[in-house]
């Protein structure tokens, strides 16, 4: 699971892990070897460090806020020169993820945004209107207006048309949008017997090649934008984002980590308070991987320099 959770979310759930394995290892160590060497950790102390623990737990699992979404924290905009097939894939997109869970009207009626599920991550998608650049006043605050959602945008796809010669309109939205977070969407494949590098001199990197038409390629690219979504990027978009799964994990750990504090007020005995956090602990294991007996023995033994 480790694999494609990373950045800030990873960084936080094992630091809240690594809070509550501390916390284990103390008192069952107190536990195992009461008797020995080690000197008892007093309950508040102990209550103390659970907090800080739960804490953190606490802002991770606030930051999976349908207020949030609905503020559209995670907006995917679909960026292009007139006629390159934004609306059909906007719709290809909306095709191909049923859950969609809301409309929102657009900010004005040229853009339409839609919540759409991709990969368990609630977005916001947005089509925008195709900017002639060179045109009339009323094209201008169009550019205006796109600059904007490209700006407020996490992730952007730039749609060029590779059944007609790049020009103009699409070198100037490349302007705007290559110091953002966009993915290079080559559309109309199904025209063309040959794309060749099709701009390819112009526009350098990794391109997604689609007919938002016909379908092809549309899987690809939400693997793609799945892969952004969850890219280990500190300024990007993980670390708002918990899926529904990790959500859950985090939830149960951080009820399980109240049980322990009322536990421990109540002056329950050692083994049923780290029964508890064990039990947190294992809920963040299923989103961070295993940690096991042995893991926790093996650090009793290293902190406490007790064996045989
Ligand atoms: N052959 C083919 N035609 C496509 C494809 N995608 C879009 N088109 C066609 O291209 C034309 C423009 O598509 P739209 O989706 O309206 O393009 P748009 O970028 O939203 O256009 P504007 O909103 O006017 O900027 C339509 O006739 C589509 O059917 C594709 O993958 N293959
Ligand atoms: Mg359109």
């Amino acid at each position: 699971a480790l694999g494609n959770l990373e950045g800030w979310l990873k960084k936080r759930l094992l630091d809240a892990q690594n809070r509550l394995m501390d916390i284990i290892v103390l008192i069952e160590a107190e536990i195992d070897f009461g008797d020995e060497e080690i000197s008892k950790t007093p309950r508040s102390s102990i209550a103390k460090q659970i907090r800080d623990a739960r804490e953190i737990l606490r802002d991770m699992v606030a930051t999976y806020d349908v207020g949030r979404l609905a503020e559209g924290r995670v907006q995917i905009a679909i960026i292009g020169a007139p006629n390159t097939g934004k609306s059909t894939l906007f719709n290809a997109i909306l095709k191909d993820n049923r859950a969609i869970v809301a409309d929102i009207p657009g900010t004005t009626r040229d853009y339409l945004s839609e919540y759409v599920n991709i990969g368990g991550y609630p977005v916001i998608l947005t089509d925008t209107a195709g900017i002639r650049v060179s045109d009339s006043p009323i094209e201008c605050m169009g550019i205006e207006k796109t600059i904007e959602i490209i700006n407020k945008s996490s992730l952007c796809l730039f749609l060029l048309d590779c059944s007609r010669k790049l020009n103009d309109d699409d070198l100037i939205l490349y302007e705007k949008i290559h110091n953002s977070q966009y993915i290079l969407v080559v559309n109309k494949i199904d025209m063309v017997s040959n794309k060749g590098n099709f701009a390819r001199e112009k526009f350098p990197g990794k391109a997604i090649e689609i007919s938002a038409k016909n379908g092809d390629g549309i899987h690809t690219l939400l693997e793609e934008i799945k892969s952004h979504l969850i890219a280990g990027n500190e300024s990007g978009l993980s670390g708002v984002l918990l899926s529904q799964r990790q959500y859950d994990c985090a939830s149960r750990a951080l009820s399980a980590i109240d049980d322990s504090l009322n536990a421990l007020d109540c002056d329950e005995p050692e083994e049923v308070i780290a029964g508890m956090l064990r039990e947190a602990n294992d809920c963040l294991s299923e989103v961070l991987g295993k940690v096991t007996n042995d893991d926790i023995l093996n650090q009793i033994f290293g902190r406490f320099c007790i064996g045989k």
